[in-house]
């Protein structure tokens, strides 16, 4: 018999946990602790090494040697699981739980054999997202810097070219700096140069400020481009209804930097930007997007130590959520 260990006796009635459990795919017993308690993997649910079983798996990538500026990212996975507990695991808008539609678990972090030379590290990134990719599971990713959405891209993306839905303040297609090319403002200059994002479906939604001049590359291979008052202009509806025209039913990855956000919503992150949207008005286009082929999805950026109040990590976890929401929608899960 499960109890509210809280002592919530009216709670207890309301809820059938029972019921719960018979239902839900997934489920562990820390989902009915006070979110406090416990130890806190991604809303709750259970941690598991094996992945063959799972429909999603959700990966932190606890690594920020791509920066080109402040550090701190590497403590994101450990901080949005913290936060996690808050969001919950019931999403208002779509009316689901996606713990009760599929086996979804917290598969930990990808195990770096290095973490001082960039080249490796994205190599063991990418061999963590292959092993998934090979056993069928979606990935949904906490980051890390958004270096790691390279090789996520290479281990997942199929053999077609894939779309993109990319918010940020950074169009990230810059050229190689400081002696690398890999760094976290090039991820999507190097999928779309490796054949694995068709630009021409590729959207990059709330750019704005002084690294404008770094973007050239997105003009120049037909990328979209949303600077930010263009996003007022429309609405995020029109934006929604442009990313779905773009996509249709063709495979889609959905990468969300967290400095896409104004820094009143997310100061803690390395290279923040004022005059961005609100937390609100991201999840508002996000929303838009339901029954889109989401292949993968990741929610970077999220810097600690430059947090208050654990704001941009609570941001940070509900994005995430809101793409595990969709990615339980998609197409590409009806595999078995
Ligand atoms: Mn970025």
């Amino acid at each position: 018999m499960l109890e509210w260990r809280a002592g919530g006796t009216n709670m207890a009635k309301l809820i059938n946990y029972e019921e719960i459990v018979k239902k839900w795919k997934t489920f562990s017993t820390d989902m009915l602790l006070p979110s406090y308690t416990g130890i806190p993997t991604f809303f709750g649910i259970p941690s598991q090494k094996e992945v063959k079983d799972l429909d999603i798996a959700l990966v932190g990538v606890p690594f920020d040697m791509g920066v080109t500026m402040r550090t701190g990212t590497r403590l994101g996975p450990r901080e949005i699981r913290n936060q996690s507990r808050i969001v919950g695991v019931y999403n208002h808008h779509m009316r689901m739980t996606p713990f009760a539609e599929l086996r979804v678990a917290d598969v930990g972090d990808v195990p770096f054999q290095t973490t001082y030379n960039l080249e490796e590290a994205q190599h063991d990134i990418e061999t963590f997202y292959g092993t998934l990719s090979s056993a069928g599971v979606l990935p949904i990713t906490a980051g890390g810097d958004h270096s790691i959405t390279f090789p996520i891209l290479k281990a997942i993306a199929p053999k077609k070219k894939i779309g993109l839905v990319h918010f940020d303040t950074h169009c990230d297609t810059a050229q190689p700096f400081a002696g690398s090319g890999l760094h976290h403002a090039c991820p999507f200059r190097n999928a779309v140069e490796s054949g694995l994002v068709d630009p021409e479906r590729a959207i990059q939604i709330g750019i704005r400020g002084g690294f404008e001049l770094l973007w050239q590359f997105s003009y120049e291979s037909k990328m979209r481009v949303v600077h930010i008052e263009e996003f007022y202009e429309l609405g995020s509806k029109k934006v929604a209804q442009e990313i779905r025209e773009m996509m249709g039913d063709e495979p889609v990855y959905i990468s969300f930097d967290i400095d896409c956000l104004d820094p009143a919503f997310a100061p803690g992150t390395g290279t923040p930007a004022a005059g961005g949207m609100s937390t609100f008005e991201a999840l508002q286009t996000l929303r838009g997007l339901r029954g889109l082929n989401i292949i993968g999805g990741d929610l970077v950026e999220v810097s600690p130590p430059f947090d208050l109040a654990g704001i941009t990590a609570l941001a940070g976890a509900t994005i995430m959520f809101e793409i595990l929401c969709l990615a339980a929608e998609s197409p590409a899960l009806a595999r078995s």
